[in-house]
């Protein structure tokens, strides 16, 4: 068994949890916020048998898409006047992140 950690955009996260369901694999969502644009993200909690993987992973391609998104001025408040940025900046931001680690044991009680 392996666990597939997804972190998806939230704009996603609705239309994966349906495909997900629709294949009958399980799975656990936590809201979760971007270290870097500090803003609201999900992740998937997928734990899912060895020969299931890639199409989990291929389900995960299919519905979560790459998008630009403005990043918003930085404040100085308090930080240092060379890190401020005063305009706003489109970053990338990707489909899917995926992280996928082995299961030792798994246990419903
Ligand atoms: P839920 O996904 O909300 O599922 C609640 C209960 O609904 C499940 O209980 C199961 O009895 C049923 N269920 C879920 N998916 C189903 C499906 N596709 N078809 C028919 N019945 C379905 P549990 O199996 O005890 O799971 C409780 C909670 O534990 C789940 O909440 C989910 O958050 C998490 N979970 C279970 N298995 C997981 C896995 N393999 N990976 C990640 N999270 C899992
Ligand atoms: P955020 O940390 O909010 O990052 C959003 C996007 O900002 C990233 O998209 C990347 O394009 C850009 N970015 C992040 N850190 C940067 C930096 N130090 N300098 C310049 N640009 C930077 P993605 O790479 O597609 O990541 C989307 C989200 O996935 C991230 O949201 C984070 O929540 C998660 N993530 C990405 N890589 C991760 C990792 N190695 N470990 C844990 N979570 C990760």
């Amino acid at each position: 068994m392996k666990m597939v950690i997804a972190v998806v955009q939230d704009k996603d996260s609705n239309r994966l949890s349906q495909a997900l369901v629709k294949e009958n694999v399980r799975a656990t969502k936590l809201a979760s916020t971007g270290g870097f644009l500090k803003a609201g993200n999900t992740t998937f909690m997928i734990g899912i048998e060895d020969d299931r993987v890639e199409g989990v992973l291929s389900l995960i391609k299919e519905n979560c898409q790459s998008r630009q998104q403005m990043m918003a001025p930085m404040s100085s408040m308090g930080g240092n006047a060379d890190s401020y940025i005063p305009y706003p900046v489109e970053v990338q931001v990707g489909g899917a992140t995926v992280f996928i680690l082995p299961v030792d044991r798994f246990e419903q009680f």
